[in-house]
Protein backbone atom coordinates (compact mmCIF):
# COMPACT_ATOMS: atom_id res chain seq x y z
CA UNK A 1 0.00 0.00 0.00
CA UNK A 2 1.18 3.53 -0.78
CA UNK A 3 0.34 6.61 0.30
CA UNK A 4 -1.40 8.76 -2.78
CA UNK A 5 -2.40 11.89 -1.53
CA UNK A 6 -3.24 14.10 1.68
CA UNK A 7 -5.07 17.36 2.26
CA UNK A 8 -5.62 19.28 5.04
CA UNK A 9 -9.29 20.63 5.99
CA UNK A 10 -10.22 24.10 7.64
CA UNK A 11 -13.46 24.49 9.17
CA UNK A 12 -15.31 25.80 11.95
CA UNK A 13 -18.63 23.77 13.49
CA UNK A 14 -19.11 26.14 16.21
CA UNK A 15 -15.06 26.84 16.84
CA UNK A 16 -12.18 25.80 14.97
CA UNK A 17 -10.29 22.46 13.12
CA UNK A 18 -7.94 21.52 11.04
CA UNK A 19 -7.95 17.78 10.47
CA UNK A 20 -5.59 16.01 7.59
CA UNK A 21 -7.12 13.24 5.98
CA UNK A 22 -4.20 10.60 3.96
CA UNK A 23 -5.33 9.02 0.93
CA UNK A 24 -3.95 5.47 0.00
CA UNK A 25 -3.72 3.57 -3.53
CA UNK A 26 -6.05 0.87 -2.32
CA UNK A 27 -8.87 3.79 -1.44
CA UNK A 28 -8.80 3.56 2.31
CA UNK A 29 -8.14 6.84 3.94
CA UNK A 30 -7.04 7.65 7.61
CA UNK A 31 -8.09 11.49 9.76
CA UNK A 32 -5.36 12.96 12.02
CA UNK A 33 -6.38 16.26 13.86
CA UNK A 34 -4.03 19.39 13.96
CA UNK A 35 -6.08 21.48 15.67
CA UNK A 36 -3.46 24.20 17.69
CA UNK A 37 -6.12 26.43 19.87
CA UNK A 38 -5.53 30.18 18.52
CA UNK A 39 -3.04 29.24 16.05
CA UNK A 40 -4.33 26.71 13.81
CA UNK A 41 -3.21 28.22 10.17
CA UNK A 42 -0.09 27.55 11.01
CA UNK A 43 -0.28 23.92 11.58
CA UNK A 44 -2.54 23.59 8.11
CA UNK A 45 0.65 25.80 6.16
CA UNK A 46 3.18 23.33 8.11
CA UNK A 47 1.50 20.04 6.95
CA UNK A 48 0.65 21.55 3.41
CA UNK A 49 3.43 23.51 2.18
CA UNK A 50 6.38 20.79 4.13
CA UNK A 51 4.74 17.85 5.20
CA UNK A 52 2.54 16.57 2.77
CA UNK A 53 5.09 16.40 -0.19
CA UNK A 54 7.59 14.10 1.62
CA UNK A 55 4.77 11.87 2.25
CA UNK A 56 3.26 11.06 -1.06
CA UNK A 57 4.23 7.54 -2.20
CA UNK A 58 5.59 6.40 0.91
CA UNK A 59 3.95 3.00 2.84
CA UNK A 60 1.68 4.46 5.73
CA UNK A 61 2.39 0.91 7.68
CA UNK A 62 5.24 2.61 8.90
CA UNK A 63 4.24 4.41 11.15
CA UNK A 64 7.67 4.62 13.31
CA UNK A 65 10.02 5.02 10.44
CA UNK A 66 7.88 8.13 9.35
CA UNK A 67 7.58 9.67 12.54
CA UNK A 68 11.68 9.58 12.50
CA UNK A 69 11.84 10.76 9.30
CA UNK A 70 9.38 13.86 10.13
CA UNK A 71 10.72 14.85 13.36
CA UNK A 72 14.53 13.97 13.07
CA UNK A 73 14.69 14.97 9.24
CA UNK A 74 12.85 18.93 9.81
CA UNK A 75 16.25 19.38 12.09
CA UNK A 76 14.63 21.77 13.82
CA UNK A 77 12.79 19.62 16.62
CA UNK A 78 9.66 19.93 19.09
CA UNK A 79 7.86 23.13 19.59
CA UNK A 80 3.76 22.78 19.79
CA UNK A 81 3.51 23.47 15.67
CA UNK A 82 5.88 21.23 14.43
CA UNK A 83 4.32 18.34 17.11
CA UNK A 84 0.98 19.03 16.42
CA UNK A 85 1.65 18.39 12.58
CA UNK A 86 3.68 15.08 13.16
CA UNK A 87 1.09 14.07 15.41
CA UNK A 88 -2.00 14.46 12.99
CA UNK A 89 -0.12 12.54 10.11
CA UNK A 90 0.52 9.71 12.53
CA UNK A 91 -3.14 9.23 14.20
CA UNK A 92 -3.73 9.31 10.19
CA UNK A 93 -1.71 6.79 9.80
CA UNK A 94 -2.75 4.16 12.58
CA UNK A 95 -6.27 5.09 11.72
CA UNK A 96 -5.29 3.93 7.91
CA UNK A 97 -3.44 0.89 9.54
CA UNK A 98 -6.34 -0.24 11.33
CA UNK A 99 -9.10 -0.05 8.66
CA UNK A 100 -6.29 -2.24 6.63
CA UNK A 101 -6.16 -4.77 9.09
CA UNK A 102 -10.19 -4.75 9.48
CA UNK A 103 -9.29 -4.10 13.68
CA UNK A 104 -9.83 -1.10 16.00
CA UNK A 105 -6.81 0.56 16.71
CA UNK A 106 -6.76 0.17 20.35
CA UNK A 107 -5.86 -3.95 19.22
CA UNK A 108 -2.39 -2.69 17.26
CA UNK A 109 -1.66 -0.72 20.69
CA UNK A 110 -1.70 -3.61 22.92
CA UNK A 111 -5.30 -4.71 22.89
CA UNK A 112 -7.92 -3.63 25.49
CA UNK A 113 -6.49 -2.87 29.09
CA UNK A 114 -10.10 -2.07 30.37
CA UNK A 115 -13.73 -2.29 30.10
CA UNK A 116 -13.94 1.24 29.48
CA UNK A 117 -12.29 4.48 29.85
CA UNK A 118 -12.75 6.62 33.18
CA UNK A 119 -13.62 10.70 32.08
CA UNK A 120 -13.99 13.99 33.79
CA UNK A 121 -16.48 16.68 32.89
CA UNK A 122 -16.46 20.10 33.55
CA UNK A 123 -18.24 21.84 36.22
CA UNK A 124 -18.14 25.81 36.37
CA UNK A 125 -20.11 28.78 37.82
CA UNK A 126 -20.00 32.26 38.63
CA UNK A 127 -19.84 31.56 42.59
CA UNK A 128 -19.80 28.66 44.57
CA UNK A 129 -23.61 28.01 45.13
CA UNK A 130 -23.64 28.07 41.09
CA UNK A 131 -20.35 25.69 40.64
CA UNK A 132 -21.95 23.42 43.29
CA UNK A 133 -25.53 22.79 41.19
CA UNK A 134 -23.30 21.89 38.93
CA UNK A 135 -21.57 19.27 40.28
CA UNK A 136 -24.71 17.86 41.41
CA UNK A 137 -26.02 17.98 37.49
CA UNK A 138 -23.10 15.95 36.41
CA UNK A 139 -23.70 13.40 38.73
CA UNK A 140 -26.98 13.33 37.60
CA UNK A 141 -25.03 12.61 34.63
CA UNK A 142 -23.68 9.45 35.56
CA UNK A 143 -20.59 11.40 36.23
CA UNK A 144 -17.77 9.64 38.40
CA UNK A 145 -15.08 12.64 38.08
CA UNK A 146 -15.88 15.94 38.24
CA UNK A 147 -13.62 18.98 37.92
CA UNK A 148 -14.92 21.92 39.91
CA UNK A 149 -13.92 25.93 38.93
CA UNK A 150 -15.54 28.80 40.42
CA UNK A 151 -15.84 33.09 39.65
CA UNK A 152 -13.36 34.36 41.97
CA UNK A 153 -15.34 37.35 44.42
CA UNK A 154 -13.77 40.80 43.47
CA UNK A 155 -12.63 39.55 39.95
CA UNK A 156 -14.39 39.93 36.89
CA UNK A 157 -13.98 36.71 34.89
CA UNK A 158 -11.69 33.57 35.61
CA UNK A 159 -9.88 30.66 33.86
CA UNK A 160 -12.89 27.85 33.50
CA UNK A 161 -16.11 29.55 34.16
CA UNK A 162 -17.95 29.66 31.03
CA UNK A 163 -21.18 31.43 29.41
CA UNK A 164 -22.29 28.28 28.32
CA UNK A 165 -23.46 25.33 30.60
CA UNK A 166 -22.39 22.30 29.40
CA UNK A 167 -20.03 23.40 26.15
CA UNK A 168 -17.13 25.30 28.02
CA UNK A 169 -14.93 27.03 25.10
CA UNK A 170 -12.69 29.47 26.12
CA UNK A 171 -11.13 30.74 22.58
CA UNK A 172 -13.17 33.57 21.07
CA UNK A 173 -13.42 35.36 17.92
CA UNK A 174 -11.69 38.73 17.16
CA UNK A 175 -8.86 39.94 19.06
CA UNK A 176 -7.72 38.35 22.48
CA UNK A 177 -10.28 39.02 25.42
CA UNK A 178 -8.28 40.77 28.48
CA UNK A 179 -8.73 39.04 31.67
CA UNK A 180 -7.87 40.26 35.32
CA UNK A 181 -6.10 38.18 38.00
CA UNK A 182 -5.23 38.25 41.74
CA UNK A 183 -3.45 35.39 43.08
CA UNK A 184 -4.42 36.43 46.73
CA UNK A 185 -8.08 36.28 46.17
CA UNK A 186 -7.97 32.93 44.71
CA UNK A 187 -5.72 31.12 47.21
CA UNK A 188 -8.76 32.47 49.71
CA UNK A 189 -11.29 31.45 48.25
CA UNK A 190 -10.86 27.72 46.20
CA UNK A 191 -10.32 25.62 49.43
CA UNK A 192 -13.87 27.07 50.54
CA UNK A 193 -15.56 25.67 46.93
CA UNK A 194 -13.95 22.51 47.88
CA UNK A 195 -14.92 22.11 51.42
CA UNK A 196 -18.63 22.99 50.48
CA UNK A 197 -18.50 20.21 47.63
CA UNK A 198 -17.56 17.61 50.27
CA UNK A 199 -19.78 18.64 52.69
CA UNK A 200 -22.60 18.43 50.20
CA UNK A 201 -21.52 15.46 47.87
CA UNK A 202 -19.40 13.13 50.56
CA UNK A 203 -16.37 11.59 49.53
CA UNK A 204 -17.78 9.26 46.75
CA UNK A 205 -16.90 11.17 43.68
CA UNK A 206 -13.72 12.53 42.47
CA UNK A 207 -12.72 16.00 42.53
CA UNK A 208 -10.43 17.87 40.40
CA UNK A 209 -9.02 21.38 40.09
CA UNK A 210 -7.07 23.20 37.53
CA UNK A 211 -5.25 26.44 38.47
CA UNK A 212 -3.86 26.62 34.92
CA UNK A 213 -0.79 27.91 35.83
CA UNK A 214 -1.56 30.80 37.67
CA UNK A 215 1.06 29.94 40.87
CA UNK A 216 4.15 29.57 41.43
CA UNK A 217 6.00 26.95 43.45
CA UNK A 218 5.26 28.19 46.96
CA UNK A 219 2.15 29.97 46.32
CA UNK A 220 0.97 26.13 45.00
CA UNK A 221 2.64 24.57 47.57
CA UNK A 222 0.24 26.28 50.16
CA UNK A 223 -3.02 25.78 47.78
CA UNK A 224 -2.11 21.97 47.61
CA UNK A 225 -1.64 21.90 51.51
CA UNK A 226 -4.85 23.56 52.30
CA UNK A 227 -6.97 21.10 49.50
CA UNK A 228 -5.43 18.04 51.13
CA UNK A 229 -9.03 17.56 53.77
CA UNK A 230 -11.22 17.01 50.43
CA UNK A 231 -8.69 14.99 48.96
CA UNK A 232 -8.70 15.91 45.22
CA UNK A 233 -8.13 13.86 42.22
CA UNK A 234 -5.56 15.88 41.38
CA UNK A 235 -4.62 19.33 41.21
CA UNK A 236 -3.61 20.25 37.55
CA UNK A 237 -1.07 22.61 36.26
CA UNK A 238 -0.27 24.56 39.56
CA UNK A 239 2.76 26.26 38.26
CA UNK A 240 4.05 27.04 34.34
CA UNK A 241 6.43 23.97 33.93
CA UNK A 242 8.89 25.29 31.75
CA UNK A 243 10.96 24.41 35.04
CA UNK A 244 10.62 21.38 35.71
CA UNK A 245 12.91 21.62 38.92
CA UNK A 246 9.86 24.02 40.19
CA UNK A 247 7.46 21.13 41.29
CA UNK A 248 10.39 19.79 43.84
CA UNK A 249 9.11 22.71 45.99
CA UNK A 250 5.42 21.69 45.72
CA UNK A 251 5.90 18.36 46.41
CA UNK A 252 8.03 19.09 49.79
CA UNK A 253 4.95 20.39 51.12
CA UNK A 254 1.83 18.83 50.04
CA UNK A 255 0.30 15.38 49.36
CA UNK A 256 -2.55 16.55 47.17
CA UNK A 257 -1.73 14.66 43.44
CA UNK A 258 -0.46 16.91 41.03
CA UNK A 259 -0.63 16.57 37.04
CA UNK A 260 0.87 18.59 34.62
CA UNK A 261 1.52 18.46 30.67
CA UNK A 262 -1.32 19.74 28.36
CA UNK A 263 0.84 22.04 26.46
CA UNK A 264 3.80 19.76 26.74
CA UNK A 265 4.73 18.04 23.48
CA UNK A 266 7.71 16.00 23.94
CA UNK A 267 9.46 13.22 26.42
CA UNK A 268 12.11 15.90 27.36
CA UNK A 269 9.40 18.18 28.60
CA UNK A 270 8.28 15.49 31.54
CA UNK A 271 12.05 13.60 31.70
CA UNK A 272 12.65 15.28 35.42
CA UNK A 273 8.85 15.22 36.26
CA UNK A 274 9.45 11.50 35.93
CA UNK A 275 12.90 10.61 37.02
CA UNK A 276 12.05 12.52 40.49
CA UNK A 277 8.00 11.44 40.36
CA UNK A 278 7.60 14.92 40.81
CA UNK A 279 3.84 14.65 39.93
CA UNK A 280 1.19 12.29 39.57
CA UNK A 281 -0.33 12.38 36.12
CA UNK A 282 1.11 13.22 32.92
CA UNK A 283 -1.71 15.18 31.06
CA UNK A 284 0.25 15.44 27.25
CA UNK A 285 -2.06 13.87 24.73
CA UNK A 286 -1.74 13.08 20.84
CA UNK A 287 -2.85 15.65 18.90
CA UNK A 288 -0.27 18.42 20.51
CA UNK A 289 2.23 15.53 21.58
CA UNK A 290 3.71 13.65 18.31
CA UNK A 291 0.69 11.64 17.95
CA UNK A 292 -0.08 7.33 19.37
CA UNK A 293 3.55 6.64 18.48
CA UNK A 294 5.30 9.25 20.49
CA UNK A 295 2.32 9.30 23.58
CA UNK A 296 2.89 5.30 23.67
CA UNK A 297 6.97 6.32 24.90
CA UNK A 298 6.00 9.25 27.19
CA UNK A 299 3.36 6.56 28.65
CA UNK A 300 5.65 3.86 29.35
CA UNK A 301 8.79 6.50 30.54
CA UNK A 302 6.37 7.08 33.01
CA UNK A 303 4.82 3.81 34.10
CA UNK A 304 8.20 3.01 35.24
CA UNK A 305 8.16 5.96 37.44
CA UNK A 306 4.83 4.86 39.03
CA UNK A 307 3.20 8.61 36.59
CA UNK A 308 -0.58 7.89 35.27
CA UNK A 309 -1.93 9.47 32.05
CA UNK A 310 -4.27 12.11 32.36
CA UNK A 311 -4.81 13.26 28.54
CA UNK A 312 -6.03 16.66 28.04
CA UNK A 313 -9.29 16.29 26.41
CA UNK A 314 -10.86 19.75 25.65
CA UNK A 315 -13.11 21.03 23.11
CA UNK A 316 -10.28 22.49 21.10
CA UNK A 317 -9.10 18.63 20.28
CA UNK A 318 -11.42 17.49 17.70
CA UNK A 319 -13.42 14.01 18.07
CA UNK A 320 -10.62 12.63 15.79
CA UNK A 321 -8.00 13.43 18.75
CA UNK A 322 -10.92 12.00 21.25
CA UNK A 323 -11.23 9.05 19.39
CA UNK A 324 -7.21 8.46 18.91
CA UNK A 325 -6.87 9.64 22.66
CA UNK A 326 -9.70 6.77 23.97
CA UNK A 327 -8.04 3.88 21.94
CA UNK A 328 -4.86 4.52 23.53
CA UNK A 329 -6.41 5.10 26.90
CA UNK A 330 -8.17 1.87 26.92
CA UNK A 331 -4.68 -0.21 25.63
CA UNK A 332 -1.94 1.17 28.47
CA UNK A 333 -1.96 -0.15 31.28
CA UNK A 334 -1.01 3.28 33.58
CA UNK A 335 -4.11 5.03 32.55
CA UNK A 336 -5.39 6.95 35.18
CA UNK A 337 -8.39 9.29 33.70
CA UNK A 338 -9.37 10.99 30.74
CA UNK A 339 -10.91 14.48 30.62
CA UNK A 340 -14.36 14.73 28.41
CA UNK A 341 -15.49 18.19 27.12
CA UNK A 342 -18.43 17.70 25.48
CA UNK A 343 -18.47 18.84 21.96
CA UNK A 344 -21.73 20.47 20.17
CA UNK A 345 -24.02 19.01 18.27
CA UNK A 346 -22.91 20.88 15.34
CA UNK A 347 -18.90 19.21 15.89
CA UNK A 348 -20.09 15.83 16.26
CA UNK A 349 -21.83 16.34 13.15
CA UNK A 350 -18.90 16.91 10.98
CA UNK A 351 -16.95 14.17 13.11
CA UNK A 352 -19.55 11.02 12.99
CA UNK A 353 -17.73 9.09 15.60
CA UNK A 354 -17.94 5.21 16.91
CA UNK A 355 -17.04 6.08 20.90
CA UNK A 356 -19.87 6.59 23.38
CA UNK A 357 -20.32 8.12 27.02
CA UNK A 358 -22.24 5.88 29.00
CA UNK A 359 -22.28 5.96 33.13
CA UNK A 360 -19.28 7.96 33.42
CA UNK A 361 -17.27 6.56 31.16
CA UNK A 362 -16.35 6.87 27.29
CA UNK A 363 -16.09 3.70 24.96
CA UNK A 364 -14.19 3.57 21.84
CA UNK A 365 -16.62 1.14 19.88
CA UNK A 366 -15.44 -1.62 17.75
CA UNK A 367 -14.98 0.24 14.28
CA UNK A 368 -11.72 -0.33 12.25
CA UNK A 369 -9.17 2.51 12.57
CA UNK A 370 -10.23 5.03 14.86
CA UNK A 371 -14.07 5.02 13.90
CA UNK A 372 -14.26 8.63 13.17
CA UNK A 373 -15.46 9.83 9.81
CA UNK A 374 -15.38 13.75 8.41
CA UNK A 375 -18.31 14.89 6.74
CA UNK A 376 -16.18 17.73 4.44
CA UNK A 377 -19.53 18.69 2.14
CA UNK A 378 -21.22 19.99 5.58
CA UNK A 379 -17.68 21.62 7.48
CA UNK A 380 -17.50 23.59 3.86
CA UNK A 381 -20.16 25.31 5.47
CA UNK A 382 -18.52 26.65 8.39
CA UNK A 383 -15.13 28.27 7.29
CA UNK A 384 -12.86 29.56 9.24
CA UNK A 385 -12.85 32.27 12.18
CA UNK A 386 -10.05 33.99 13.81
CA UNK A 387 -10.33 33.63 17.11
CA UNK A 388 -8.05 33.56 20.18
CA UNK A 389 -7.96 32.22 23.32
CA UNK A 390 -7.55 35.42 26.23
CA UNK A 391 -4.52 37.06 27.88
CA UNK A 392 -4.30 37.75 31.91
CA UNK A 393 -3.00 40.63 33.69
CA UNK A 394 -2.45 41.16 37.16
CA UNK A 395 -4.71 43.67 38.91
CA UNK A 396 -1.99 46.08 38.69
CA UNK A 397 -1.38 45.08 34.65
CA UNK A 398 1.52 43.40 34.30
CA UNK A 399 1.08 40.32 31.58
CA UNK A 400 1.05 37.40 33.05
CA UNK A 401 -0.67 33.75 32.32
CA UNK A 402 -3.18 32.79 31.19
O1 LIG B 1 -7.45 25.89 28.58
O2 LIG B 1 -7.62 23.46 25.97
O3 LIG B 1 -7.71 21.30 31.31
N1 LIG B 1 -8.10 21.89 30.37
C1 LIG B 1 -7.65 23.08 29.97
C2 LIG B 1 -8.22 23.61 28.67
C3 LIG B 1 -7.31 24.62 28.00
C4 LIG B 1 -7.65 24.73 26.54
C5 LIG B 1 -6.69 25.65 25.79
O4 LIG B 1 -6.85 25.56 24.43
O5 LIG B 1 -6.83 23.67 30.62
O6 LIG B 1 -9.48 24.17 28.91
CO1 LIG C 1 -5.90 22.34 31.99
Amino acid sequence: MKIKDAKVFVSCPDRNFITLKIYTDQGIYGLGDATLNGRELSVASYLSDHVIPCLIGRDPFQTEDIWQYLYKGAYWRRGPVTMTAIAAVDMALWDIKGKALNTPVYNLLGGKSRTGVLVYGHANGRDIAETVDRVGEYMGLGYKAIRAQSGIPGLESTYGVAKDKLFYEPAEKGLPPENLWSTEKYLLHVPKLFETLRVKYGEDVHLLHDAHHRLRPIEAARLGKSLEPYHLFWLEDPVPAELQEGFRLIRQHTTTPLAVGEVFNAIWDANLLFTEQLVDYIRTTVVHGGGITHLKKMASMAEIYHVLTGCHGATDLSPVAMAAALHFDISINNFGIQEYMRHTDKTDEVFPHAYYFKDGMLYPGDQPGLGVDYDEKLAEKFPYERAYLPVNRKLDGTMYNW
